[in-house]
């Protein structure tokens, strides 16, 4: 095989894994796998340069670009949608269009996502252009950031010579919770919501920082196209599926206007549970004959509307403002709540993020305000409802000394964030010796913040490097703490020792350099050593990693605190370099096994990833190939399937049990 043809073949086959991990949430080899394929790839291609090509996975994340975004006219406008916002609108909507059309139209009810509508160009399946909708009639190019969007295709097979993919960018719920947690201790202004969020993250001149932000997109309609010939929403969501970009599930083909509004009534409850904001649903006439015929106003096409669902947000009463110290020293506010329940559970606290908010929002202690959920979790003030106010509510302050150690609060200038001035504060040590031992950090199991407290109070430790220095006595002397778990504790410690690189960048709690940055700059320079001679260019010359991120670990390696807090952590044997895991056994290779219904020990893809890591091919439909299925809680058609076919199932406990077996 030409070096060509295999740049290319690997290409296509990391597209295609790419594919099932992201779109499909089913991988079928393992991290590891992926990795060292990745790696051939960037091999043969800095070998090759020729033969790279716009559309292989090393060119999602390019340059970043000066100046604004390009103005481009979109070639057919990107009509918004006429909002209805009850039954009786559906159901006047509905006889608008029985009416023109003469006859019952079949419908297609959609999720309408809360998010930025783009339009994406591809020419000969390549994609080209990628734009926002802006006004509807001219949108900005942001192609750049779009392109490390990993469920946007960049290259499609069998696609027609020209063809506009239109559909929702947005930011899942669980990226929106971590960027804001990272902000809150940048001292930055947090994101309101995750729309704001995902447009603030696609207007970005670096796309290394919109790839760390981890947008979504889910496609759901065409442009300007030529050589199509699909005639119906529904060949439409197929077509785009089959185009591999990631298509919303949740959507209904429905033949009675009865039908719609049972969809939307499920929908407007269990919307409260994905994992990413919707504001209502899209009902659209399925026949493309029949939207023809009912046509558009200039404003919006006459052949679908949006069903908004009502906001959810509840009356309560600030009873109190308390302040915590982060991490890097940031002064949190949090409202105090007078419990009350919001979709779905009671809420009793709200961030107040800094002194800004509280400002701007005018919130007293004692007001009655209107709170809701920011992405369907995090609970947030709205407004002060002033007209409720006696005279009695009590203006807040941050204060003007550090609660914890009295040393004075400053504010950088460009920053949101009131900060505590010693570097030594106590809150700012534990909080970074529990970010430090926290799961995706160096995972210290059993090392949580009360023990963190016992063991500072007790003056065992004063930074995380000290940890390592800890016997088994001093722990075990510890208030509520055996001989038995002291031992575990010690274990632990000092199984971290080997956590590796990645896990350590983001373990010393560097600003900007999150658990994915951590490992992606352990990958590439290998130690501890290498990286503290490298310059801010260098570093920023590292796939994935902005100036940005470079510039904060070069001047984090700068401080002589830094640096000896490191020597320590090496004297105590802590790895300093990034070791190449092994792959786990290989107990399950050749087996082919597909996952069903809910789990309740561990996420889907979190057992997909398990299972290939372990040799198995995970793929998403049962057939007579398949060796194996895990069925887990409301298994539906995949389940019966796999008994009619005689394949052998495994319940739950079953699949821990073979699980537990591996550890
Ligand atoms: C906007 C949206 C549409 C859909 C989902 N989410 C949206 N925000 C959909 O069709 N599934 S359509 C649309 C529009 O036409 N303005």
């Amino acid at each position: 095989m030409s070096i060509e043809e295999q740049i290319h073949n690997l290409q296509k086959e990391l597209a295609h894994h790419a594919y099932l991990y992201y779109v499909k949430d089913a991988p079928s080899i393992s991290d590891y796998e992926y990795d060292k394929l990745y790696r051939q790839l960037v091999d043969l291609e800095t070998a090759h340069p020729e033969y790279i090509t716009p559309y292989s996975p090393t060119q999602r994340v390019g340059a970043k670009v000066e100046g604004g975004f390009n103005k481009i006219t979109h070639g057919r406008p990107m009509l918004s949608l006429s909002d209805v916002f009850n039954e009786a609108e559906v159901r006047a909507f509905h006889q608008r269009v029985c009416k023109e059309l003469g006859h019952e139209p079949v419908y297609v009810v959609e999720l309408k996502i809360d998010g930025l509508a783009a339009n994406l160009h591809y020419e000969n399946g390549v994609l080209v252009q990628a734009v926002t909708r802006g006004d509807g009639r001219v949108g900005e190019d942001v192609t750049g950031n779009v392109r490390t969007i990993q469920t946007v295709p960049l290259y499609i097979e069998k696609a027609p010579a020209y063809m506009e993919i239109r559909g929702e960018v947005f930011m899942p719920h669980k990226d929106f919770e971590r960027i804001n947690a990272e902000r809150d201790e940048d001292g930055l202004p947090s994101f309101v919501n995750p729309r704001n969020a995902a447009a603030g993250s696609l207007r970005q001149q670096d796309p290394a920082i919109t790839a760390d932000r981890n947008l979504d997109f889910f496609a759901y309609a065409i442009g300007a196209t030529q050589g199509s010939t699909i005639d119906s929403q529904e060949a439409l969501l197929k077509q785009l599926g089959t185009y591999h970009f990631h298509v919303n599930p949740h959507y209904k083909v429905c033949h009675t206007i009865e039908e719609v509004l049972a969809h939307i009534a499920v929908w407007e409850q269990k919307r409260h549970d994905l994992p990413y904001d919707t504001d209502g649903m899209v009902i659209k006439v399925n026949d493309f004959t029949d939207q023809d015929q009912l046509g558009a106003t200039v404003k919006d096409p006459r052949w679908a509307i949006a069903y908004k669902y009502p906001p959810e947000e509840k009356e309560t009463i600030v009873k109190d403002i308390t302040v915590s110290i982060g991490r890097t020293g940031v002064l949190t506010p949090t409202a105090e709540l007078e419990p009350v329940f919001v979709s779905g559970t009671s809420v009793s606290r709200a961030t107040l993020h800094n002194q800004d908010f509280i400002d701007e929002k005018d919130i007293r202690i004692g007001d009655h305000v209107l709170v809701h959920k920011a992405a369907e979790i995090i609970p947030e003030i709205i407004k002060v409802l002033p007209e409720k106010r006696t005279g009695q509510e009590q203006p807040f302050t941050l204060p003007e000394t550090c609660p914890v150690c009295g040393w004075d609060t400053v504010r950088k200038e460009g920053e949101v964030a009131l900060r505590c001035s010693n570097p030594h504060c106590p809150a700012i040590e534990r909080e970074a010796i529990i970010h430090f031992a926290s799961r995706n950090a160096m995972n210290i199991d059993g090392l949580g913040p009360s023990i963190v407290d016992l063991l500072l109070r007790e003056g065992k430790i004063e930074t995380a490097a000290d940890l390592y220095y800890l016997k088994e006595e001093d722990v075990a002397s510890l208030e509520r703490m055996g001989k038995k778990s002291a031992s575990n504790l010690i274990k632990a410690i000092t199984l971290s020792k080997t956590a590796g690189l990645g896990r350590l960048l983001f373990a010393l709690g560097i600003r900007l350099i999150g658990a994915k940055a951590g490992e992606t700059i352990a990958r590439h320079v290998g130690s501890m050593d290498r990286l503290l001679t490298m310059t801010v260019d260098d570093l920023a010359a590292v796939d994935e990693i902005g100036p940005t991120m470079a510039q904060s670990v070069v001047a984090y390696l700068k401080q002589a605190n830094h640096l000896a807090l490191l020597a320590r952590l090496k004297e105590a044997g802590v790895l300093m370099v990034e070791e190449k895991e092994e792959p786990l056994g290989q107990e399950l290779a050749g087996q082919t096994i597909v996952l069903t219904g809910k789990l309740s020990s561990m996420g889907r893809t979190e057992a997909g990833q398990l299972l290939a890591a372990h040799g198995a091919k995970v793929t998403g439909s049962v057939s007579k190939k398949t060796s194996l299925v895990i069925a887990g809680e409301d298994s539906g058609s995949k389940l019966t399937k796999a008994q009619e076919l005689g394949i052998r199932v495994l319940n739950e406990a079953e699949f821990m049990e073979l699980v537990e077996k591996w550890r």
